[in-house]
């Protein structure tokens, strides 16, 4: 069913040759991946990203790729200055014949994109390089776009990383127990509630001036940036649909947060969750090499409080889902956001453990 509708969506965008194949990449929680193949005349193969844009999550498909467009004009540009050939290190959006960034097919809205070669987006760490390599990527994504200007992006999800509005949010959800779940869930709860304070700590900070608000990426998992097979290094950051205003705390953090974790982000057994501070070291040594220059001192040394916001806004976030009854996440089995939530917390938990040294490995980043 969905290959037919595939086919006829593939016939409105500029894509070069015959249209061969279409595989369905699986990692994304928001919207639906397809690798698309096609045959130049000359025989040889180009390949490209298709996505359904989930409007559920992105309420403004028609500003999101405008903000993306402008995003990756601005890095191209940046890279061409420079010598870089970046028709690897950057995503480069297709238009469709109508010449527009969006196609409208059946009340979806989907998007095209050239997919980089010889590069992987990993889900785990096989080689703690790339972490460091990762580091480097989200690090030079940053710089990159220190001088975008940042009233020519729309909010593609408003309060995105406010935590304090989440908050509010989740207890709206645990009053009105919409699924039914409330019960079953006290103990998740309850760690969140003792935590509300610390939670809403990044927007105060932001609130008071003593943090600055930049472009960021905002989803800095490892699966979001590109990693060639051949060199190790990380080529391409992708994944741009929430860059918009915020701090380098929920980049930094967020990436930690997934990269630093001995398991799986949905780890069912929560045992084999902890925190692996080699490659804590590894991304930290790696972002910091690329922002040093561009961040106030007080960035760097919030950096730890990023990856301890980020990670209790993620049991925050799959806990309202869950009891919401799985609205938002694409689930992959029933109880998914139940089982995120407590791999989270125990990522959370021990994180706290670290917290000490976290801290103390960055500042003396500063001093360096
Ligand atoms: C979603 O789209 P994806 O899978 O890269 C989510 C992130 C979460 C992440 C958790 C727009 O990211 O915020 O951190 O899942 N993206 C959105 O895995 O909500
Ligand atoms: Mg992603």
């Amino acid at each position: 069913m969905i290959y037919n509708e595939i086919k006829c969506i593939v016939e409105n965008f500029k894509f070069e040759g015959e249209y061969i194949a279409v595989e369905e990449l699986t990692a994304g929680n928001i919207n639906n991946t397809y690798k698309l193949t096609f045959k130049k005349p000359d025989g040889s193969i180009i390949n490209y990203v298709l996505q359904r844009i989930n409007t559920n999550v992105f309420k403004d498909p028609v500003g999101l790729m405008n903000n993306v467009e402008e995003v990756t004009s601005h890095i191209a540009d940046a890279m061409n200055k420079k010598g870089i050939d970046s028709s690897r290190r950057v995503l480069r959006f297709i238009r469709t014949k109508d010449d527009s960034l969006l196609c409208e097919y059946d009340g979806g809205h989907w998007r095209a994109d050239n997919f980089i070669e010889n590069a992987t987006a990993h889900n785990s760490i096989s080689d703690p390089r790339h972490f460091y390599e990762s580091g480097r990527g989200f690090g030079q994504f940053q710089k990159y776009l220190f001088d975008f200007p940042a009233d020519k992006l729309v909010e593609t999800i408003p309060n995105f990383h406010n935590t304090k509005k989440r908050f509010e949010t989740f207890k709206q959800s645990v009053a009105k127990d919409p699924a039914g779940r409330v019960a079953s869930v006290k103990e998740e709860i309850d760690f969140l509630l003792e935590r509300e304070e610390k939670m809403g700590k990044i927007v105060d900070l932001i609130e008071s001036g003593d943090l600055p608000l930049r472009v960021t990426h905002n989803d800095t998992k490892l699966n979001n940036v590109m990693i060639d097979d051949e060199t190790g290094e990380a080529i391409c950051v992708i994944d741009l649909d929430t860059v918009m205003p915020g701090s380098v705390l929920y980049d930094y953090g967020d990436a930690i947060r997934f990269g630093a974790n001995t398991a799986a982000e949905d780890e069912d057994d929560t045992s084999l969750i902890g925190v692996d501070m080699n490659l804590f070291r590894l991304f930290t040594d790696g972002f910091v090499s690329e922002v040093k220059d561009v961040l106030t001192e007080n960035e760097i040394h919030y950096l730890p409080l990023g990856a301890w916001v980020m990670t209790a806004e993620l049991v925050l976030r799959f806990l309202t889902d869950y009891i919401d009854g799985d609205v938002y996440f694409k689930i992959k089995k029933p109880g998914h956001n139940l089982i995120r939530t407590r791999a989270q917390k125990k990522l959370l938990e021990e994180m706290e453990k670290h917290y000490d040294e976290m801290v103390a490995y960055v500042d003396s980043l500063i001093t360096k």
